[in-house]
């Protein structure tokens, strides 16, 4: 079903886009002496993702730190301060600390990878993102044999994130995965989108990808990785635990209690949009299913 080639780019707007790899992503790629970088993607996206525009991408977000309304984010996120930029982390590794943003990108191998994200709201787009797997750094802090579970934390900005008043979530927006989830080369660090720096209503300068989970699972702007051994504690399951579980994976079977998950609107797809069938594990079920093995999915939502 899925092969892992290099992604084909038949839209003109896509490959222009590539050309304009950024200062920052370049001095990173350069840096993990991969020359221009964007490495062919070891796991590029199922055969035939076409790419949704820049427009899209950057005018349709969620990003409630910033506001709830989906042109929020675009509007406000440019008074997000990304630089400089810390990421604290800590917990049950061998070296904790404060990390710079430009020290973790300094010595990452940066790969491009097409995703769809799959909201839970009931549409998708398709992304170009470029970053680096989780796995890469957590082998460099150095996970502790104890360690089960990795918890992540966006930062909390009142001056900066207007959203932050409204108290929609129990603010800092939090996220977690099991360690194997983590350590899976699917799961990314993105740092930046068609070759540019990630814009701030993306998730600057850092976020999480996690392609055969919900978008809610991405977490944005992460200031704090922390490995632990008991399940994070996830905002979206604090808010609503009968709507949002911990696993949260992409699952046509187990509708929202509020609106079915079998399908999904298209987002960008002309008009009046277009609909697709929701695939299980959003499509990746072939490299993930392993992971759950034994778990009942409808239990374990
Ligand atoms: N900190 C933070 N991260 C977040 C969110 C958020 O509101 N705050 N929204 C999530 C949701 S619901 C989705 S669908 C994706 C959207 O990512 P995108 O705007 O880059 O497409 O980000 C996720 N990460
Ligand atoms: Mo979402």
């Amino acid at each position: 079903m899925h092969r892992l080639t290099t992604p084909k780019f038949r839209d003109r707007d896509v490959t222009d886009e590539r050309h304009y790899l950024n200062r920052r992503q370049l001095i990173a790629s350069a840096a993990a002496g991969a020359g221009l970088g964007l490495a062919g993607p070891a796991f590029a996206a199922p055969e035939g993702l076409e790419p949704n525009s820049f427009e899209d991408i950057t005018n349709y977000n969620n990003y409630y730190e910033f506001g709830t309304g989906k042109r929020d984010p675009a509007e406000n996120a440019h008074m997000l301060t990304t630089s400089p930029w810390t990421v604290k982390i800590d917990g049950m590794v061998d070296r904790p600390g404060d990390y710079q943003f430009e020290d973790i990108l300094a010595k990452a191998q940066i790969e491009e990878r097409i995703y769809r994200l799959r909201c839970v709201e009931a549409w998708s787009m398709v992304i170009p993102w470029n970053g680096f797997t989780l796995a890469s750094l957590l082998g460099r802090v150095g996970v502790q044999s104890g360690a089960k579970y990795v918890a992540f934390e966006t930062a909390t900005r009142p001056e900066e994130m207007p959203g932050l008043r409204y108290q929609v979530l129990n603010w800092p927006y939090r996220e977690g995965l099991r360690l194997d989830e983590a350590m899976h080369p699917l799961t990314l660090i993105a740092t930046g989108l068609y070759g540019k720096d990630l814009p701030n209503q993306n998730g600057a300068p850092l976020r999480l990808v996690v392609p055969w989970k919900y978008g809610f699972k991405g977490i944005k702007s992460i200031v704090r990785i922390t490995l632990q051994d008991t399940e994070p504690f996830t905002s979206w399951n604090d808010a609503n635990p009968r709507e949002y579980g911990f696993y949260s994976n992409v699952n046509p079977t187990v509708d929202h209690p509020r609106w079915s998950q079998a399908t999904e609107r298209v987002i960008g797809a002309g008009l009046f949009g277009s609909r697709r069938e929701t695939e299980m594990f959003n499509g990746y079920g072939e490299e993930v299913a392993s992971l759950y093995d034994g778990m009942d999915l409808q239990k374990n939502f």
